[in-house]
């Protein structure tokens, strides 16, 4: 008989494929190609989908992570392998020069933060770990109890140190740690912070040299980027007064939308863990950033939600995929669950959502985040729409999402026309939540 190709069974094998070839033997990269260290919320997209195929390299990267967890709780953006020389990426670990400090990890790292995934991630490593057997639930178990303080210590940084408005939600310090890195959310913010060019003569780019220009942020963004680092680095890391001390300080409603995911999954943990009372902290934790992301992050007269600039109170006049993340959350007031679902459906955006809205005039096809559809948001997209019933979107959503990917490859981002795959050919969270997405 003649075998017929699987398309599903050949997309599960070439994103395991994918899998393995990232693997460094301590942790997963991002891709081979650009990103040789290991990043922050790369490593927890990563793990949704090595728990259906290898927890035990899930649970070897979320550890490997957090054992660069910072004494104040932060977990470092990027943690860096020492096998990797200075100038394979920048800014690499000479340039953020961390200090000395008692209880400082070994491991070199960066010193800002990136969206706190990681609990949602543990969850979903422990939730599957059984259909690998008695001895995988046991691990998962002790994994869980291990990660937990440290999951707390992470939420507990973001929600005292970064709440720089005092209105309850976490502020940006870097575009970089939103993970939507040159979103045109950040550009009135970033308006008001100097682009010296001549920074980029004494820190010359390294993405350029192994992508195309056209496809990333410009000089003068990336001269912002340099300059941010500069003023964070100078100040010791430090996060007091940031509004006043720091050019930068920016809500982010997909950041806090994950903030506030993140606690619903503490309290799952936690509830394993026995620890009862906790679990209802974690609720009610994740209950206020709700109310607070709902009050301080909507924008009546559009009916979406806009990042905040913690500086100046103003909302981004710009609608961004971030704008549709707080679907996750499932306490969000029916109406404004509606008026994300209906601005997905619209022609600003459609199913797989780009970046940015297709109408606006800072939509562009192939500039990383200012336009391309990327498969880790569109995939917490539709966590949101199964968290409010809305199956039949999730279903097309899915569906859209696996296309792409067979169609075109295991891509870091495509094009929001033609779903040409752009960047990165062989890229871990692509290949990871195909996993999910199949399973
Ligand atoms: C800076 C690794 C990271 C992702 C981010 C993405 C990009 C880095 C870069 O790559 O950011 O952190 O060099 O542009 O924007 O989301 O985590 O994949």
């Amino acid at each position: 008989p003649v075998a017929v190709p699987d398309p599903a069974a050949e997309l599960w094998q070439s994103a395991v494929r994918v899998l393995d070839t990232n693997w460094s033997g301590e942790h997963t990269v991002p891709s081979r190609r650009l990103y040789p260290h290991q990043w922050s919320w790369d490593t927890a997209f990563t793990a949704v989908g090595l728990a259906y195929v290898n927890p035990t390299r899930a649970w070897h990267d979320l550890h490997t992570l957090f054992e660069a967890q910072w004494p104040d709780g932060r977990v470092p953006h990027i943690v860096f392998d020492p096998a990797t020389a200075e100038d394979d990426y920048f800014p690499g670990p000479g340039f953020w020069n961390l200090p000395v400090l008692a209880g400082r990890p070994a491991r070199r790292s960066t010193g800002i933060v990136q969206p706190p995934l990681h609990a949602l991630a543990a969850w979903e490593v422990y939730r599957h770990a059984s259909a690998h057997g008695a001895a995988c639930a046991g691990a998962a178990r002790t994994e869980l109890a291990w990660l937990y303080p440290r999951l707390v210590r992470q939420q507990e940084y973001l929600t005292e140190r970064r709440d720089a408005a005092g209105g309850g939600l976490a502020s940006i310090v870097h575009p970089w740690e939103s993970g939507l890195d040159n979103s045109p959310a950040w550009d009135q913010a970033l308006a008001g912070v100097p682009a010296d060019l001549t920074l980029l003569d004494r820190h010359p780019r390294r993405d350029l040299a192994v992508s195309d220009a056209a496809h990333r942020p410009t000089d003068e963004d990336h001269a912002r980027y340099v300059g941010l680092i500069l003023n964070y680095r100078d100040g010791g890391y430090s996060d007091t007064e940031l509004v006043r001390r720091h050019p930068f300080a920016v809500e982010c409603p997909a950041f806090n939308s994950i903030l506030g995911v993140a606690e619903l999954a503490l309290a799952q943990i936690a509830g394993v863990l026995g620890r009862t009372g906790d679990a209802r902290r974690h609720r009610d934790r994740a209950r206020e950033i709700t109310a607070a992301i709902s009050r301080r992050l909507w924008e009546p007269e559009s009916r979406t939600f806009r990042a905040r600039d913690a500086r100046t109170g103003r909302l981004s006049p710009v609608r961004c995929v971030s704008g549709l993340l707080p679907l996750m959350l499932p306490d969000l007031p029916a109406d404004q669950v509606e008026a994300i679902m209906a601005e997905a459906r619209s022609e600003r955006f459609g199913l797989p959502a780009p970046s940015v809205d297709r109408t606006d005039g800072s939509f562009d096809t192939h500039r990383y985040w200012r336009g391309p559809v990327w498969v880790n948001v569109n995939w917490l997209l539709r966590r949101g729409m199964q968290v409010h019933g809305r199956r039949g979107e999730a279903e097309q959503l899915r569906r859209a999402m696996l296309r792409l990917v067979h169609e075109h490859g295991h891509y870091e981002y495509f094009h929001p026309e033609t779903g040409q795959g752009l960047g990165a050919p062989t890229f871990s969270w692509t290949a990871a939540l195909c996993l999910d997405l199949l399973a």
